[in-house]
């Protein structure tokens, strides 16, 4: 599928970002009703709604394009050319219902494999985070001029500040444990978001240097994977081997402390 307008992509994306970032802002401080999915995982009315506000955008633009959303999932081949929206309406669900103010959307625009281009919203901040395949990747504030974004120069794990987030999984959180045991002692210190999205995007804008989470779908993290590439940081999985869309392990970093980062985390 060749790009046939990819900035037209980039404002869809944004602008359903910015649309479900709304209503998640409305609701805030509203009663929540909270509703079980499975082990360890709830969805409240706001990620309904936040959803129906992202795919409401997507959809009007694109009704030729194929959808996967969090609430909404459908079995799609994102490695096919089917020009695919994938959608997280609200990134952070457990910190939104017990109103912790971290929280995300996350909007990918992605065919043959490959996103094209990707937005995380912090509704709460005002702050988008997003990127276009080739276009380099951009922090916007509020209504100020986007900025730039580039990965931290830090040079070695001594130095950096690494994130991760819990699977549900007693299984994948061992592992990530394990991995923590490894890591904790060797880098400056460890940080905890709550939204994988943001946990990511934070590593592409140079808040921190590594980020690592042992089960995530696509919807959680295909925007930031492209924006950490675009910032010039390096995406593998925990292992150190070739990431691609599809798989839930995933490591990243600002590219300089990887291998000493992937070799703890491998152990
Ligand atoms: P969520 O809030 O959209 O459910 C917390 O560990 C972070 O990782 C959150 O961003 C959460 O997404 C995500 N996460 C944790 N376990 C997950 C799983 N099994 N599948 C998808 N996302 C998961
Ligand atoms: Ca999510």
């Amino acid at each position: 599928m060749p790009p046939a307008d990819p900035p037209a992509y980039l404002d869809t994306a944004l602008a359903a970002a910015v649309d479900a970032g709304g209503v998640l802002r409305r609701l805030w401080n509203k009663p929540r009703q909270v509703q079980a999915k499975g082990p360890r995982d709830i969805v409240t009315d706001a990620d309904f709604v936040a959803q129906a506000a992202a795919l409401g955008r997507v959809q009007s633009a694109y009704p030729q394009h194929a959808f996967l959303s969090e609430e909404g999932r459908h079995a799609i081949d994102l490695s096919g050319p089917t020009p695919t929206w994938i959608i997280d309406p609200l990134d952070g669900t457990t910190n939104y219902a017990r109103r912790q103010p971290v929280f995300a959307v996350s909007v990918a625009l992605a065919w043959d494999g490959a996103v094209q281009v990707g937005a995380i919203h912090d509704p709460l901040r005002r702050e988008t985070f997003y990127a276009a395949r080739g276009g380099g990747a951009w922090l916007q504030r509020g209504v100020t001029r986007p900025r730039a974004l580039r990965v931290s120069g830090v040079p070695d794990l001594d130095s950096a500040v690494v994130g991760l987030d819990w699977a549900r999984e007693p299984r994948l959180r061992a592992k990530s444990l394990a991995a923590l045991n490894r890591l904790a002692p060797r880098c400056r210190t460890v940080r905890a978001t709550g939204s994988a999205a943001l946990g990511l995007a934070y590593v592409g804008a140079g808040l921190t240097d590594g980020y690592f989470h042992h089960m995530l779908q696509p919807w959680d993290l295909a925007a930031a994977v492209l924006l950490i590439a675009e910032a010039g940081g390096a995406v593998t999985t925990p292992s150190g081997s070739a990431w691609r869309l599809g798989l839930s392990q995933i490591a990243v970093s600002n590219g300089r402390i990887h291998a000493e980062f992937v070799a703890a985390l491998r152990g």
